[in-house]
């Protein structure tokens, strides 16, 4: 064995950093790049090789420890060869990503664990840049490794991030190995009971993404609370104190110079006047140059306000009254979840064909290119992460993953001018660990982004024919979100004729669902369950009744599209899927989505004010 005296030792030690020995094998905390989507990079979309390991036989040995020599090492049996290797990912089949692997393999319809994820790629990092694994959602636990060099771990499936890969990049071909697990846990966010599908892999785009030394990781910049300016701030990742950062706005000719403090961050204030303000009527977009040093990263922005001014939504100072849809990221036609632009396209287009000027995002961040297409097209957002139901609200380590998720989502989204809410929970049970956990969430909503509205869908109580919004988590919301379900899971849709309402908060209310299932092409009596008939008799009691609440400023119905269940096992009718769309799966609409469609358009329904 090879000894070397401790004195020697030392040195080597600091030889081999000075080496970036230790740096080469080091891990790097996920991040979340701004902008990413404007940034250069390569895609590595595409066919990636798969192995199904569903006894994590990569991860560990038959004792259940730590395999050294895992999966991610990327061996392969050679040809003649002794050394013992039970798998050859070359030779395994491959995956589309991005893409889950329940809508893409009939074996893996119902698959819920471990899958190993291998391709090559060619890459040569330019001098003075560093490189970054960007991954826009893997659910639900990721573990990536570079060249058999572990890089980092993620949790949670609907939100992106992006692990530094500079030091273990070689020049030319290099490989990536990443472990996805879809096994529902517990304790994770959401935990193990949700109505929806649990899509696993490498669900939204894959890419490798070129920054310089120092670069723009972060920014908020929105228009100020008067309307008089853009401000906000930009932070550059290993800027010196005092180092240089200017933001244009060059179609207004408006720029704004200013140096990084200490922590890396500048101010930043333009002056607004002159500017075309976001809406839904005329969702105005400016390019945004921004540039520190050698990075120069543009995005398409809009500004607007709002607030809440006793029962109101203010959009730009004035009430707005919220014609919604709930969506769910299922992908019309094909299935599995949305992860291109022409999933976003057909979603979005019916939303606006129904009339909406609103969507609520449920029960998770969707892809970035929904945010996007929301801003382009003037349709205002609600924004939820997958708090739901049931979570062991007690646990701190629960709170530490809703709260990174939340992190997550408000830093790629807050420069999104569609997004008016951040919703932090739906249909929780009102305890008091519950409570003071969401109030965490609500506090640190309002700390990451103090511009935007704080929301949740509560449940209701009913005594009698009373309704009650009472739910003690109000107290910290801005806007109240409540779900009903009068003539589906209680009553008859007639029981929506005499019900009453008594909101216990002197806030804006949006009923944030209301609904009942019907089968595409199934006609037959209105009091008949599962027709088209059905469905749309609920409607047409549901919309005299909110619009009786006086304080109702909004509303998304449940929901745009059928989607994914394994809850929903009604064979003939349900066969997997929720059919409280006014949408099929198959784009058939149902009679609901006309009626509705109607009362969105010729107005009348909802008030501002
Ligand atoms: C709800 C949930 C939603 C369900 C829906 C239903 O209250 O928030 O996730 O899918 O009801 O269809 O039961």
């Amino acid at each position: 064995m090879l000894s070397i005296p401790m004195n020697r030792c030392f040195i080597v030690i600091i030889a081999l950093c000075a080496l970036g020995y230790f740096q080469l094998n080091a891990q790097s905390d996920p991040t979340v790049l701004v902008d990413v989507d404007h940034r250069q990079s390569v895609s590595l979309n595409g066919d990636w090789h798969t192995i199904i390991d569903p006894y994590s036989v990569g991860l560990y040995t038959f004792h259940r420890e730590n395999r050294k020599d895992g999966y991610f090492l990327n061996q392969a049996q050679l040809p003649g060869g002794n050394k013992l290797a039970e798998y050859d990912f070359s030779k395994s089949p491959t995956l589309r990503v991005p893409g889950d692997w329940n809508s893409q393999r009939p074996s893996l319809y119902y698959y819920e664990g471990l899958v190993w994820y291998q391709r090559n790629f060619d890459y040569t990092l330019r001098e003075h840049h560093r490189a970054f694994f960007h991954i826009g959602a893997a659910n639900y636990n990721a573990i990536l490794w570079i060249n058999g060099s572990k890089v980092c771990e993620h949790e949670g499936g609907f939100t992106p991030f992006d692990c530094e890969v500079t030091k273990l990049l070689h020049p030319g071909n290099n490989f990536v190995v990443i472990a996805v697990d879809n096994t529902r846990q517990a304790y994770g966010v959401p935990t193990l009971s949700t109505d929806w599908f649990n899509y696993g892999g490498l669900t939204r785009d894959v890419s490798l993404v070129d920054v310089p030394d120092k670069y723009i990781d972060d920014y908020d910049l929105h228009l100020n609370h008067a309307r008089s300016a853009v401000e906000g701030w930009v932070h550059v990742q290993d800027a010196a104190s005092g180092a240089n950062v200017s933001v244009t706005i060059p179609e207004l000719k408006l720029e704004a110079d200013a140096v990084v403090d200490s922590q890396g961050r500048a101010a930043i204030k333009l002056d607004a006047a002159g500017m075309q303000l976001w809406s839904p009527e005329q969702p105005k977009l400016y390019q945004v140059v921004l540039q520190s040093g050698d990075d120069v990263l543009r995005d398409e922005m809009g500004f607007r306000t709002v607030e809440v001014s006793g029962t109101k939504i203010l959009l730009n100072g004035k009430p707005v009254f919220l014609r919604g849809i709930s969506i769910h990221a299922e992908a019309p036609y094909r299935g599995g979840r949305v992860n291109n632009d022409e999933d976003v396209a057909a979603l979005l287009g019916w939303a606006h064909e129904l009339g909406c000027n609103y969507v609520r995002l449920a029960h998770y961040p969707h892809d970035q290119r929904m945010t996007r297409a929301t801003d382009r097209m003037g349709i205002m957002v609600w924004s939820e992460i997958p708090v739901y139901w049931a979570e062991h609200f007690g646990d701190p380590s629960v709170l530490k993953k809703a709260e990174q998720q939340l992190n997550e989502e408000i830093r790629r989204d807050r420069n999104k001018a569609s997004i008016l809410l951040w919703s932090i929970a739906n249909e929780t049970p009102n305890t008091p660990e519950r409570t003071e956990f969401l109030k965490t969430l609500a506090g640190d909503v309002r700390t990451l982004d103090s511009t935007r509205l704080v929301t949740a869908a509560l449940l209701v109580r009913s005594e009698g024919h009373i309704k009650y919004v009472d739910d003690s988590l109000g107290e910290a919301l801005d806007v109240i979100g409540a779900n009903e379900y009068i003539g589906w899971y209680e009553q008859n849709p007639e029981g929506a004729d005499t019900t009453e309402w008594k909101i216990a908060y002197d806030k804006p209310l949006i009923i944030s669902e209301f609904g009942g299932g019907a089968k595409a092409g199934l006609h037959g009596p209105a009091t008949e369950r599962w027709t088209e008939e059905y469905q749309e008799n609920i409607f047409q009691h549901q919309l005299p009744m909110l619009n009786r609440i006086p304080q109702l400023r909004g509303m998304s119905p449940w929901i745009l599209m059928d989607f994914r269940s394994p809850r929903r096992q009604l064979a003939g009718i349900q066969d997997g899927f929720n059919r409280k769309g006014l949408i099929s799966d198959q784009g058939e609409k149902k009679k609901a989505f006309f009626f509705l469609q109607k009362a969105y358009k010729e107005g009348g329904f909802g008030k501002a004010e």
